[in-house]
């Protein structure tokens, strides 16, 4: 049989990986798809049959075009007739020359996320919305393992570029196991899922979902008033012998502010805040917006800001000075300041969820409102409308870095947290490397990998760039 050069052939998996389509070099499970070149389809069947891998029609088996129109697609395009290797197209070329490779190339959608392209366009809202209600429901009860399945499989149907209609469409996709299957097929078939039903109509679902949305309040004070009988926000509130700790005091006495999402105009209006004030103290700080809003996202539930000082003059003190302006200005319902724990030259941590080391300070700002125009009223009315709050509670991240690892807070704080996750597991699994938020480490060369920007990042870890509204896995 006629073999693809090595070159030809790695040049097609390199092309086709950074595509973010899983390529493998040998004959396995999770093989979906084989690409073969300038052989025909009785060769291809012949080859199979040596590899006595059993039953071989569970194959597609495809001509290099259609690899070439997925690779022009970026994304699996249907194998059409056109692309199938059949048995009339048994006319082969003339002075193909014997190679060393099998012309064999089979290919699938990443598992990482950091290796596909996720935009805020979800094609798949109605399934990702399910799955990401089973992940929390498991979330809440601290199945680490069943969570993070759905959330991988949300975050792949994010990223797909059309609708899911039929079962055939998630054909060969990774990230897409049993429960995830099932769920999907009730939804195509009815509609919706009972699973999902099942859960938002579940009790303790309801009261961990309002409990956790309390800033402060997690999982484990979550079951702690779960057990006592509490059901809603409203009877935590009602219940005066409960011991708060001063963060669930002050989600508590700004809940509905903090529910209610934090909208692109109003993060621009605190960006302009925390850049007029960092700046009173250092001219040259660099002051960036974080988070989903980086990502293109127009609503939030907190805003997150990294600030750090490319000049030369340092201040150790920009963080508490700028809170106790605030403080001063009457701006700061509340502020807990974390100092950093960074110590030089040690490890990046393995744990793919660990709290970074940073100095930051996680606040409540008091953002006050445009005023509606009120010089037409009367004196009584006018009395009125003073009564009215006319200020918004919004959460606030400010996390100082160092220059030298500013880069990395920066891909690490812009998220999502499904990328991040997926960027430090490619990193471990498939580059022998250890990223956290402030370092790449490569354990081969016992080196730490200096990056100046995130395109410098991705070039170390081999992956091709994804841009911050491509994140949002
Ligand atoms: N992050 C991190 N370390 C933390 C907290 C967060 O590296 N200790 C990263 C993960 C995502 C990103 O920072 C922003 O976090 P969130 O504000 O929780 O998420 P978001 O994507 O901004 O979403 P939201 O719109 O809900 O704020
Ligand atoms: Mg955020």
């Amino acid at each position: 049989m006629r073999k693809m050069g090595m070159t030809r052939r790695m040049f097609l998996m390199e092309l086709g990986r950074r595509k973010g389509f899983r390529i493998e070099s040998e004959l396995s499970e999770s093989v979906t798809h084989i690409v073969a070149e300038n052989n025909s389809y009785l060769e291809v069947l012949d080859w199979l049959k040596q590899q006595a891998v059993g039953d071989s029609s569970r194959f597609e088996l495809l001509d290099i075009s259609w690899f070439t129109a997925c690779m022009e697609a970026g994304r699996p395009v249907d194998s059409e007739m056109k692309y199938r290797l059949m048995e009339q197209s048994q006319c082969r070329p003339l002075n193909t020359p014997e190679l060393e490779m099998p012309a064999l190339i089979a290919t699938k959608l990443s598992q990482y996320s950091c290796q596909r392209k996720t935009t805020l366009n979800n094609y798949n809202k109605k399934f990702t919305d399910a799955f990401e209600v089973m992940a929390e429901n498991y979330e809440f009860k601290e199945n680490e393992i069943f969570s993070l399945e759905f959330l991988r499989a949300a975050s792949l149907l994010k990223s797909l570029p059309f609708s899911v209609t039929s079962m055939k469409d998630i054909q060969g996709l990774p990230c897409v196991g049993d429960q995830v299957r099932d769920i999907i097929e009730e939804i195509i078939e009815e509609g919706e899922s009972s699973r999902v039903k099942e859960v938002l109509n579940d009790e303790r679902y309801k009261a961990f979902k309002q409990f956790t949305s309390v800033f402060g309040v997690g999982v484990k004070t979550s079951e702690k008033w779960y057990r006592m009988g509490l059901r809603t926000v409203e009877e935590v509130k009602a219940e005066k012998t409960l011991k708060l700790s001063k963060m669930q005091k002050a989600g508590i006495l700004y809940y509905e502010d903090l529910v209610s999402c934090v909208s692109k105009a109003e993060a621009d209006a605190v960006s302009l805040i925390v850049k007029n004030t960092v700046c009173t103290f250092l001219p040259d700080a660099l002051v960036t917006i974080t988070g989903g809003f980086r990502r293109g996202k127009n609503i939030g539930h907190d805003i997150d800001f990294l600030i750090t000082n490319p000049g030369p003059r340092e201040d150790d003190e920009l963080l508490h000075k700028v809170i106790d302006l605030w403080k001063k200005q009457g701006l700061l319902l509340y502020c807990d300041i974390i100092e950093s724990t960074f110590v030089k030259e040690k490890l990046p941590s393995r744990k793919v969820d660990a709290m970074d080391h940073f100095q930051k300070c996680f606040a409540i700002l008091k953002l006050y409102q445009p005023r509606v125009d009120n010089s037409t009223c009367n004196t009584s009315k006018k009395l009125e409308m003073a009564e009215v709050k006319d200020w918004k509670a919004i959460r606030v991240d400010l996390v100082i870095t160092p220059f030298e690892q500013y880069s990395y807070a920066l891909l690490g704080w812009t998220g999502s947290r499904q990328f991040g996750r997926d960027l430090r597991r490619y990193a471990a699994h498939e580059r022998k490397m250890i990223l956290d938020n402030h370092a790449l480490y490569d354990r081969r060369k016992r080196i730490f990998l200096k990056a100046g920007s995130e395109e410098e990042i991705f070039a170390h870890l081999g992956l091709d760039y994804v841009e911050p509204w491509e994140r949002n896995a």
